[in-house]
């Protein structure tokens, strides 16, 4: 019996690294990283393109704006100075959706979901 319980614990032990490592890609975010120095996309706006169903997490720095806006799945945030602005997100809709910051007014990304 306390042998068996020791087993139990040695097979616990080797399972949780092994569960750790074999997360699947479907569940791991689409990172999308957006730098924005007064109105204007630092390498130009960008064109990313996701499958349906996965999970997307746009990170914003700007130093400027009062609110980010993802239009279609219609979500909005205010940026805070200093901190990165995180929207995420399931690509629930394909389409084609911009993402866009506000006043000043720019186009930061445009979305490809694909069915
Ligand atoms: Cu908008």
């Amino acid at each position: 019996m306390h042998r068996a319980l020791i087993l139990a614990m040695a097979l616990v032990a080797l399972a949780i690294p092994l569960a750790a490592t074999a997360v699947p890609t479907a569940i791991q975010p689409v990172v999308i990283q957006i730098t924005v120095v007064n109105g204007k996309v630092i390498g130009g706006i960008k064109r990313p393109s996701v499958k349906k169903g996965r999970i997307v997490r746009f990170v914003i720095r700007t130093n400027a704006g009062t609110e980010v806006h993802l239009h279609g799945y219609d979500i909005e945030k205010t940026p805070k100075k200093g901190t990165p602005t995180v929207i995420q997100f399931v690509a629930k809709v394909s389409g084609r959706f911009e993402l866009e910051l506000h006043h000043p007014d720019a186009l930061l990304v445009q979305l490809t979901v694909r069915p």
